[in-house]
């Protein structure tokens, strides 16, 4: 990145996601936003109507739509969205073909055009798409990841906030493993500014069993979260709290922040596994993936983390057999 110049931002996928991504990365002047898509003079009007509210916003960006690959040309962060969302029923593994042909796709072009960026990747199912696109683009791994554990472990902390009435800023909740249903709530890490959650849970229940209940009912509908908003929704899937997820890794890249996120990392030894991606606490600055932290996991939680990383596994397996994979 030079000193002089702003970073380059690049999204490949100027949808739902797309949209929101760069509304975000404008207004926090991250940098100057490139939208890609397919779709003709769709990111080129997307674009136009995010600029023209720059005066009353009060940002001071540059932003452009193409249908050209070449606009990736020398970005420092890209964030991928392309590809199809779930509809109503079809779960994200079914995703996965149509997905991965988009992916290999954009994966070759950024490996062209930008191989000193950093790509954060949401396109679904996530796990096997960031694996995809590590290895087609030819990136080192540190700086390929994807985004999923910033909003599982938002919406984790957001529904421990409704039920202990208590602001969302003061809970810290993480959920680790693969982006699907076999996802892993760390409950018992779970807490209000060091308080433990399910200690405030008995307390307000007035026995354990109750409490467990109550946690058991959230970390259920942190996994199914995704679904909950695709069946309101009717058409499309998540896409706002999604796009604040990734902004906020790639400000961390950008800015250099050494923040602590669940990030869709490739692990390399850690947790017992190796060359899979999984979603783990890391540290995130200018290098990407500095450090995977090795959360002490009790039986319990690694066995349902393993059962995670066993469904990432079937994913990475199922691309091989259709020889998107080596
Ligand atoms: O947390 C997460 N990781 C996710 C992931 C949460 C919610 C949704 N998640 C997934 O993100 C979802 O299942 C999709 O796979 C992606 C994008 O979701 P979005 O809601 O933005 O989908 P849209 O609105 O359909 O936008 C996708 C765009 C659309 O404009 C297509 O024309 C474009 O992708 N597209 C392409 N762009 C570039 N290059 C190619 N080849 C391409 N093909 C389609």
């Amino acid at each position: 990145m030079s000193k002089f110049t702003r970073p380059k931002i690049a999204l490949v996928g100027g949808g739902n996601i797309g949209g929101v991504l760069s509304q975000l990365a404008a207004l926090k002047e991250l940098g100057d936003v490139v939208m890609f898509d397919i779709v003709e003079d769709l990111p080129q009007g997307k674009q136009l109507d995010i600029v023209e509210a720059s005066r009353v916003d009060g940002f001071d960006v540059k932003l452009e739509g193409s249908n050209d690959y070449a606009c990736l040309e020398g970005a420092d962060v890209v964030i991928v969205t392309a590809g199809l969302p779930r509809k109503p029923g079809m779960s994200r593994d079914d995703l996965l073909t149509t997905n991965a042909n988009i992916i290999k796709t954009v994966g070759e072009n950024i490996g062209k055009y930008c191989p000193e960026a950093h790509v954060i990747v949401i396109s679904n199912p996530l796990d096997a798409m960031v694996t995809l696109l590590q290895e087609v683009s030819g990136i080192p791994a540190s700086r390929v990841y994807g985004q999923a554990g910033v909003l599982d472990s938002s919406r984790f902390a957001t529904f421990i906030a409704w039920e202990l009435g208590v602001s969302v800023k003061d809970v810290n909740a993480m959920v680790l493993g693969g982006h699907g249903d076999t996802m892993v709530p760390l409950v018992r890490y779970a807490n209000v500014n060091g308080v433990p959650v399910m200690e405030q849970l008995e307390k307000k229940y007035g026995n354990a069993a109750k409490a467990k209940e109550v946690m058991d009912a959230m970390v259920e509908r942190t996994k199914k979260a995704g679904g909950e908003v695709v069946a309101l929704l009717k058409k499309g899937s998540a896409f706002y709290s999604p796009a604040s997820s990734a902004i906020q890794m790639a400000e961390a890249v950008l800015r250099d922040q050494k923040r602590v996120l669940a990030v869709c990392a490739q692990l390399n030894g850690e947790y017992g596994v190796s060359g899979y991606y999984v979603g783990v606490p890391c540290v995130l600055g200018k290098d990407g993936i500095e450090k995977i932290i090795e959360v002490d996991l009790n039986d319990e939680e690694q066995g349902m983390f393993d059962v995670s990383v066993n469904s990432v596994k079937g994913l990475v397996e199922d691309l091989k057999r259709l020889s998107f994979l080596k």
